[in-house]
C-alpha cells in the first residue's frame, strides 16, 4: 500500500482529533492506539470490500473454517506489516514523538481460545489470506476470553478477561446479516400443499445471532478475508416479552464466556448451546451468501467447503441437512450428498477425556429437530453398514451409543475428509482411535501436519533474526518460505554464527529485562534459557521438567561446585480451573522457584521463572529468546504441538520425545541437531498393553530418582500444603499414568548433553542456524496449500507474482 509518512502523519492527527476532540499530544496510550487502529482499519477497508466483491463476481469457491476458538493475538502490528505500512507508521509516529511499540502494547490480546487449537485456527486465517484464498473464519465473539491467570502465594487464581473494555477497533458489527437461532420447544412435521414434510415449531427460545466481522489481512497481496464472530442477543421484536434482567440471562450467557478446558470435555448444557448457536448462525449465513452466486443448490460443494475444527462444530452436519431439507426442500438423498461433499473434519487429540459425547436426552430437549436428523443419519448409517461389515463394527462406529451422541462419529460419517495434525497422530487415528472407521472409509483419512505463520512468529516477533537472514540470503524467503534452506549454506560461516549468537543474546537481554520488571527476578542473559510454554496438562509433563530441576538443585546442594551450565528454566502455562492436579503442579513449581531463586548456594546456576498469564503476546516475547525448546509429552499423547515449530524457527534447539510433530522436526533438521529422549510411542503402547509398568520399582531402585521424589514430601520445598504429596502419590502410589519416572533417567541424560553442547557456543550456534534453516516446512502456508489441494479444492485468487507463492518445499 502506497502511503507517505507525511500523509500518514496528517491522517493520524485528523483521526485522533475527530475521535477525541483534542490534540494527540494529550492522548493516553489507549486513545492513541484506538486512533491508530481505526486509521489502519480504514486503510484495510477498500481491500476488504474489493476482495469480497471479487469473490462474488468470479463465483469463487469459499472455505469456511468453523472453530469454537480463535487466538489471533494483537493485530495492529501484523495488519500494518501485512499491508506493507509498518515502516511508514513507525516513522510517522516517531516524528510525532510517539513510540509505536508503546501504543501497540495498549491493544488487548483477544484470548478467544485455550491454546494450540485456537492459535492454529488463527495461523490458518493468516495463511489463507496471504495465499490469496477465499477463506473465512466462523466462531464466537465471547464477551470474556480465557481467564486471566494470577499467582497468589504460588497458587493459580482466575480473573475475568474483559478484553472488550476499551472497545475493539478491528471489528465491524454487521446488523444487516443477523440470523435467528432456535432452541428447545416442540417440533412436529406436517405435509404442506406441495407435499413437502415441513417442521412446525412452538415454544422455542429464539436467539438473535449478530455477526461481528474482523478483517484478515493477507501479506502484501491486497487480499482481505473475513473472520466472523457471532454474538447472542434478544431479537428486537421479542424485547417486549422480557420483563426483568434475569429473564434475559439465558440469552446473553450464550456468548458470555469461553470454556477454559483444553483437551477436555464436560457435558454442560451451555456449551452445547454455544456450539449450536455458532454452527446454526454460520451455516445460515453461508447458505444466504451462496444464493448470491446464482447456481443450483446441488453445486454447493463446488462453491463452499466447511471445515470442522475438532468435533465442537460437528453439528454443522445435521444443521446443513436441516436447512437443505426443511428450508430448501431437497430430498434426504440430495441433501446428504451435498452435506457430505461440503464438510471436512480435523481431529486434534486422542485423549479419551476430550472426546465429546452429548447425552441424547439433553440433545433432544435443546435441539429437537437436530436430534431427529441425527437419529435418521444414524439409522441410515446402521442400515448401510450392517450388511457389509457386521454387528461389531457397526455398533462401534454408530453415532448413537449407550444414551449418548458420539460427536467424533457424527463428524467422520458426515465428512468426506478426516485428518490428523501430524504423521504419528494420523497413524494413531487410523490404527487405534478411529480404526474401525479406517476400515469403513480408508479413502477419507489423510494427514495434514500443522504449521505456523512465520510472519507473526519470526518476521515480527524476531526482527533482528529476520534482518540477519535478509542480510545473508536476501528477502525471497519471506514470500517463498522454502528459500530459507539457503541459510544452511552459512552453517560454517563465522560471521553469521557470531551474529546469530549476538541476536539471541540481545533477545535474551530483552526478556531478562521483562523478567525483572514483571517477576522481580534477576537472571543472567548468558545463562541457557530453557523454555516450556503450553497449557498445563499431565500428559505434557511439566512435572518431568520439575523433577529434573529438583534433581539439579539437590546435586548443587550436595556439591556446590558441580559443573552445571547456568540455566533459567522458563514456564508459561494455564491450568483449567477445575483441573486440580495441574494446579498442584503449578504450585509446586512456584514454591520450588522461591526456594531455588533465593538460595545463595545456587546463584546463577539455576533460576526458575514461571510467567503469569501465558498467551500469544507473552509467547512473542519469550520465543525469540529461547535456547532450549521443551517438548516432553509422553510419546503418542501430543497430537502435534505448534510451540515446537515456533521455537525451532527462532533458533531454539529442541529437547523432545518422539511425539507429534517432533518426529517431523527431527526428520527435517537431522538427528544430530536436536536432543531426543524417552520411550517411543510403540514402547508406550506395549507397556500399556502388557500392564507390566511398576513405577514404585523405579522409585525404589534408582537412588537419584528416590531422592528427588522424597524431596516432594520431606519439607525440602517450602510453603506446600499437600501438593508435594499429591505429585508423589500420582507418580509412585498410583503408578504414574504418563510414565514420568520411566523417562526420567533418559531425560536427565539428555539434559546433560544439552549442557555439554552449550559450552561450545559456536557449535551451538551452528545447530541453531540449521534449525532455523530447516523450519520452512512448518510454515502454515504449506499446510494450508495442502488443505486447499487435497481437501477443500480451492485455489489462490491472486496473480502469481503477487504475495506469497509456494514453489516447492
Ligand atoms: C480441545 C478440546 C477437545 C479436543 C481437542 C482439543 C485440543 C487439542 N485443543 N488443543 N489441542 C491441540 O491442538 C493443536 C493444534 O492441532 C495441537 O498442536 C496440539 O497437539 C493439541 O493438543
Amino acid at each position: 500500500m502506497e502511503i507517505t509518512v507525511k500523509q500518514f502523519v496528517k491522517e493520524f492527527k485528523q483521526q485522533f482529533q475527530s475521535m477525541y476532540a483534542y490534540s494527540y499530544e494529550e492522548g493516553s496510550n489507549e486513545q492513541l492506539y484506538n486512533a491508530l487502529g481505526l486509521l489502519v482499519k480504514n486503510y484495510i477497508s477498500s481491500h476488504w470490500k474489493e476482495t469480497r466483491e471479487k469473490y462474488i463476481k468470479n463465483s469463487v469457491k469459499q472455505v469456511y473454517y468453523f472453530s469454537m476458538e480463535f487466538l489471533p493475538g494483537r493485530q495492529l502490528k501484523s495488519n500494518a506489516y501485512n499491508l506493507g505500512l509498518l515502516d511508514v507508521v513507525k516513522e510517522g509516529l516517531s516524528e510525532l514523538d510517539l513510540s509505536f511499540d508503546q501504543l501497540a502494547e495498549a491493544e488487548a490480546d483477544p484470548a478467544l481460545g485455550n491454546g494450540g487449537l485456537g492459535r492454529l485456527a488463527s495461523c490458518f486465517m493468516d495463511s489463507l489470506a496471504s495465499l490469496g484464498m477465499a477463506g473465512n473464519g466462523n466462531g464466537i465473539r465471547y464477551q470474556y476470553g480465557l481467564f486471566r491467570q494470577k499467582f497468589v502465594d504460588g497458587y493459580q487464581v482466575e480473573l475475568p478477561e474483559n478484553w472488550l473494555r476499551y472497545r475493539n477497533v478491528w471489528e465491524t458489527r454487521n446488523d444487516k446479516s443477523t440470523c435467528m437461532v432456535r432452541f428447545g420447544g416442540n417440533v412436529w412435521l406436517e405435509e404442506n400443499h406441495q407435499g413437502h414434510l415441513v417442521p412446525h415449531y412452538e415454544n422455542t427460545l429464539n436467539v438473535l445471532a449478530v455477526p461481528y466481522d474482523t478483517p484478515m489481512v493477507g501479506y502484501r497481496n491486497d487480499t482481505v478475508n473475513n473472520l466472523r464472530l457471532w454474538s447472542a442477543e434478544i431479537p428486537v421484536e421479542e424485547e417486549a416479552n422480557y420483563h426483568t434482567i434475569e429473564e434475559t440471562e439465558p440469552i446473553k450467557e450464550i456468548t458470555q464466556v469461553l470454556y477454559p478446558d483444553d483437551s477436555n470435555y464436560e457435558g454442560r448444557l451451555l456449551r452445547l448451546k454455544q456450539e449450536y448457536f455458532m454452527v446454526s448462525a454460520g451455516v445460515q449465513s453461508i447458505i444466504r451468501h451462496f444464493r448470491k452466486y446464482n447456481v443450483p443448490r446441488k453445486n454447493i460443494p463446488d462453491k463452499v467447503a466447511i471445515h470442522i475444527n475438532d468435533t465442537h462444530p460437528a453439528l454443522v452436519v445435521p444443521e446443513l441437512m436441516r436447512i437443505l431439507i426443511d428450508e430448501e426442500h431437497l430430498s434426504w438423498e440430495q441433501a446428504w450428498e451435498i452435506t457430505f461433499k461440503t464438510c471436512s473434519y480435523t481431529n486434534h487429540t486422542i485423549l479419551r477425556e476430550a472426546l465429546e459425547k452429548w447425552p441424547i436426552d439433553m440433545m433432544k430437549e435443546l435441539l429437537p429437530r437436530i436430534y431427529m436428523i441425527i437419529e435418521e443419519i444414524n439409522n441410515r448409517f446402521v442400515e448401510n453398514t450392517m450388511p457389509l461389515y457386521g454387528e461389531r463394527i457397526t455398533w462401534q462406529t454408530a453415532i448413537l451409543q449407550n444414551g449418548v451422541v458420539n460427536m467424533a462419529h457424527l463428524a467422520v460419517i458426515g465428512s468426506h475428509s478426516v485428518n490428523g495434525v501430524a504423521k504419528l497422530h494420523t497413524d494413531i487415528l487410523m490404527n487405534d482411535v478411529l480404526k474401525d472407521f479406517f476400515e469403513l472409509y480408508p479413502e477419507r483419512f489423510n494427514n495434514k501436519t500443522n504449521g505456523i505463520t512465520q510472519r507473526r512468529w519470526v518476521h515480527l516477533a524476531n526482527p533482528d533474526l529476520t534482518q540477519l537472514i535478509d542480510e545473508k540470503i536476501g528477502e525471497n524467503w519471506k514470500l517463498t518460505p522454502s528459500e530459507l534452506k539457503v541459510f544452511k549454506g552459512f552453517e560454517k560461516d563465522k560471521d553469521t554464527l557470531n551474529k546469530l549468537t549476538d541476536v539471541k543474546l540481545k533477545n535474551k537481554k530483552r526478556l531478562a529485562a521483562h523478567i525483572k520488571e514483571v517477576k522481580g527476578i534477576t537472571v543472567d542473559p548468558n545463562a541457557l534459557f530453557d523454555v516450556q510454554i503450553k497449557r498445563l496438562h499431565a500428559y505434557k509433563r511439566q512435572h518431568l521438567n520439575l523433577l529434573h530441576i529438583l534433581h539439579r538443585y539437590l546435586e548443587i546442594k550436595e556439591n556446590p561446585s558441580v559443573d552445571y551450565v547456568p540455566r533459567v528454566f522458563i514456564f508459561g502455562a494455564k491450568a483449567a480451573p477445575s483441573y486440580h492436579y495441574a494446579k498442584q503442579i503449578i504450585k509446586v513449581i512456584n514454591s520450588l522457584a522461591d526456594l531455588v531463586n533465593n538460595d545463595p548456594d545456587v546463584g546463577d546456576k539455576l533460576k526458575i521463572v514461571f510467567f503469569e498469564n501465558y498467551g500469544v503476546s507473552l509467547a512473542e516475547k519469550i520465543i525469540p529468546a529461547a535456547d532450549i525448546s521443551e517438548q516432553i509429552s509422553l510419546a503418542s499423547m501430543e497430537a502435534s504441538g505448534t510451540s515446537n515449530m515456533k521455537l525451532m524457527a527462532n533458533g531454539a534447539l529442541t529437547l523432545a520425545t518422539l511425539d507429534g510433530a517432533n518426529i517431523e522436526i527431527r526428520d527435517f533438521v537431522g538427528e544430530d541437531n536436536l536432543f531426543v529422549f524417552g520411550l517411543s510411542s510403540k514402547e508406550v503402547y506395549k507397556l500399556k498393553e502388557n500392564q507390566s509398568y511398576q513405577a514404585r520399582e523405579l522409585y525404589e531402585s534408582d537412588q537419584k530418582l528416590k531422592n528427588v521424589l522424597d524431596a516432594l514430601t520431606n519439607g525440602t520445598i517450602p510453603n506446600l500444603q499437600d501438593e508435594g504429596y499429591a505429585l508423589f502419590d500420582s507418580l509412585v502410589n498410583f503408578n504414574d499414568e504418563y510414565f514420568v519416572l520411566k523417562d526420567f533417567a533418559s531425560y536427565v541424560e539428555a539434559q546433560n548433553k544439552v549442557d555439554d553442547l552449550y559450552k561450545d557456543q559456536s557449535e551451538w550456534a551452528r545447530k541453531s542456524l540449521l534449525n532455523i534453516a530447516s523450519s520452512a516446512p512448518f510454515s502454515a502456508d504449506y499446510t494450508i496449500q495442502r488443505y486447499a489441494d487435497d481437501i477443500w479444492k480451492v485455489r489462490s485468487c491472486v496473480e502469481e507474482d503477487e504475495g506469497v507463492h509456494l514453489v516447492d518445499e
